[in-house]
């Protein structure tokens, strides 16, 4: 099948924002998307303010620029819907309903955090909201997310796995070996790119010729768009028809979302590789910035009301950093706790 683009381009384009007051989505939608949008970037403002502070350690990948991707996905997906990704993974739990305190714990390192303390901030797990992680191992969840689409397959389960992935992860061998076995098994499973244009500091024209990341399902059939991964219209939509065609056993679905984060890859990153003037083209077309404008402009809240969601949010992180601050650490017993053995593997012999 052809690979459509629909809206997306490739350098920041146009500034301008939407004049209409005739809406593709309900006011409750707009709503919704930028309280969830909300809180992933006043979240990880403060997580990026935190590590500089030494209250945690560890690495911390900020996904600041990209939260119309989670946002856009949650409003068009089914709740029991499966969810893996890669080490960028704060915002993911929130999206999908997790309480933040727990993800604030998890980065923490105490006993409350999502996965214990034991994963920190690259391998956040929430089984209640199906979400497999959090994988710091770059490309790897491509096969596992594959793998727990297969069982749900196998189990005559309707869910949709949403295999997130980065632009530099596309490069793994891992991706062709799945997405030739998904493609001849048709696994329920709807592959996401999240194309920011960086792999750390090289970009996606110095790793590839093919820089149209939905052509790489071509050699498979698999279907596959380019989005506006800016846009929550355009991200819902997207995620509307790839788990459409994956749920009704079609098989896999490739979404390439093309999106941009604003802040470096990690912590410490001088970000030589791209210019100031780049960042702040996207910027301007930051996906808060946009909601906020149509929930404005269709008066469904005021300015002040808007300040005071705000306020609000940044209130609920501050609890959250005093949840995390005030949990126990684990015990030293507690590296004995939650490792898998299997008694009678056969192929290790003492
Ligand atoms: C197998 C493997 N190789 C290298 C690394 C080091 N590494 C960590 S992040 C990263 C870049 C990945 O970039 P991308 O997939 O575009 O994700 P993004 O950081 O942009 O979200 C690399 C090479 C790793 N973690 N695992
Ligand atoms: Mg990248």
């Amino acid at each position: 099948m052809a690979t459509k683009t629909t809206a997306a381009p490739k350098k920041a384009p146009t500034k301008g924002r939407s004049t209409a007051k005739k809406t593709a989505f309900p006011k409750a939608t707009y709503l919704k998307w930028y309280e969830s949008m909300l809180m992933m970037r006043r979240f990880e403002e403060k997580c990026g303010h935190l590590y500089v502070q030494q209250k945690f350690g560890g690495f911390c990948h900020l996904y600041i620029g990209q939260e119309a991707v989670l946002a856009g996905m949650v409003s068009a997906m089914d709740k029991e819907d499966r969810v893996i990704t890669a080490y960028r993974d704060h915002a993911h739990p929130i999206a999908l309903g997790t309480d933040p305190k727990y993800v604030m714990a998890e980065l923490y390192g105490k006993t409350t955090g999502l996965s214990k303390g034991k994963g920190g901030s690259m391998h956040m797990f929430d089984k209640e909201r199906h979400l497999y992680g959090g994988h710091g191992i770059v490309g790897a969840q491509i096969g596992l997310g594959a793998g727990i689409a297969f069982a749900d397959q196998y189990l005559g389960k309707k869910q949709v796995t949403y295999t997130f992935m980065g632009d530099g992860a596309v490069r793994q061998g891992i991706l062709h070996e799945t997405f030739n076995m998904a493609m001849t098994w048709k696994i329920p499973v709807v592959f996401v790119i999240e194309n920011n244009n960086y792999a750390m500091g090289t970009s996606v024209e110095r790793t590839s010729n093919v820089t149209n990341l939905s052509e790489l399902g071509e050699s498979y059939d698999m279907p596959a768009l380019s989005v506006d991964g800016m846009s929550c219209e355009a991200v819902h939509h997207a995620f509307a028809e790839a788990a459409k065609h994956s749920r009704s056993g079609k098989g896999p679905f490739l979404l390439e979302m093309r999106t941009y984060r604003y802040k470096g890859h990690s912590m410490s990153d001088p970000q030589k590789y791209r210019t100031k003037e780049e960042v702040e083209e996207y910027k301007d077309r930051d996906p808060l910035s946009i909601v906020k404008d149509v929930i404005l402009k269709n008066k469904w809240m005021t300015e002040k009301a808007l300040t005071e969601l705000d306020k609000k949010t940044k209130a609920e992180v501050e609890e959250c950093v005093k949840f995390a601050e005030e949990s126990p650490d684990p015990k030293p017993e507690e590296l004995y706790e939650d490792v898998y053995t299997q008694e009678d593997y056969p192929y290790v012999k003492e």
